[in-house]
């Protein structure tokens, strides 16, 4: 599982003041404690500051990667913000993200042509959001043939098929799960990844929700997920359910979780 840490965004309350004030240690050091705790990618989302949006996600670029050596997620539907960003990135960033609505999608596409980039295929269209698997195939299917013609490596297509509460509709979780389980059928290496914490969305226990959709979407085939790493029960079950669906040899990650203590959950 690839994991995308999600707390460097300024719609959380907990950080949006840092931010604001360009707080360098404090951004560094959340950046620095993801990625301690499994974060291949650092989300950066500054898509609160209307106008400003640009000046703030280079600036939350510069510092995460003056802190560490690692990748950023470029989180924002602003295909000027993503350029201005894209340009002070080191190395190859993750795009978050192209989607089907026009003008997204012909403005992000000459930004990521032909390159390396990780580009997360945003399951939404002009016609709105998709809640069944029939709605989230056809959009995804034209991306991907999309992003394919335009010289993107199938690999480095991530599919979100877009996750909705639970709470407003019995069906929407399977629905959800059964598109990551065809996306896997019907395209050969690609990637899947969702934010998957708004399933649990007005309901109690929301943790304890997430960690247990998690174990289900992994049975289906999720590859990457944007959440906070630093939940210590969600890593352990990630580590655990990949191994029980069989993608751990000899379960060699499951017992080297064990010794590191990642399995020691009563804090
Ligand atoms: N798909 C893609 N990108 C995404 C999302 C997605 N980017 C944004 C979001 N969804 C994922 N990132 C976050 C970041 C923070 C929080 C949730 C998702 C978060 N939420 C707290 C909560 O839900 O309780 C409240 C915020 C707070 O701390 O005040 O922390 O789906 N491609």
């Amino acid at each position: 599982m690839e994991i995308v840490g999600e707390l460097i965004n300024a719609s959380r309350k907990k950080i949006r003041d840092d931010i604001r004030e360009k707080n360098r240690e404090v951004i560094a050091s959340v950046a620095k404690e993801q990625h301690e705790h499994g974060a291949s990618f650092i989300d950066v989302n500054a898509g609160i500051f209307v106008g400003k949006e640009a000046d703030y996600l280079t600036w939350l670029v510069s510092t995460v990667q003056d802190a560490l050596d690692a990748p950023c997620c470029i989180d924002s539907p602003d295909p000027k913000a993503v350029e201005a960003a894209m340009k002070v990135h080191k190395g190859t960033p993750m795009l978050n993200s192209i989607s089907l609505e026009k003008d997204r999608y012909e403005a992000m596409l000459p930004l990521i042509r032909g390159t390396d980039v990780k580009i997360i295929a945003l399951c939404m269209s002009d016609e709105g959001m998709p809640y069944t698997k029939k709605d989230r195939l056809k959009i995804a299917d034209n991306l991907i043939n999309g992003l394919i013609k335009n010289n993107i490596k199938m690999e480095n297509i991530y599919v979100d098929p877009l996750v909705h509460p639970i709470g407003s509709g019995n069906h929407l979780g399977k629905e959800f799960l059964d598109s990551i389980r065809s996306l896997h059928e019907q395209y050969e290496g690609i990637h899947t990844i969702c934010g998957l914490s708004n399933i649990s969305y007005g309901i109690p226990k929301r943790k304890f929700a997430n960690q247990l959709f998690m174990a289900m979407a992994i049975t289906c085939g999720l590859n990457a997920a944007i959440l906070n790493p630093l939940d210590k029960r969600m890593m352990a079950n990630i580590i655990a359910a990949e191994t029980l669906i069989g993608k751990d040899d000899y379960c060699m990650n499951y017992v080297q979780a064990y010794r590191d203590g990642l399995f020691d959950l009563n804090q």
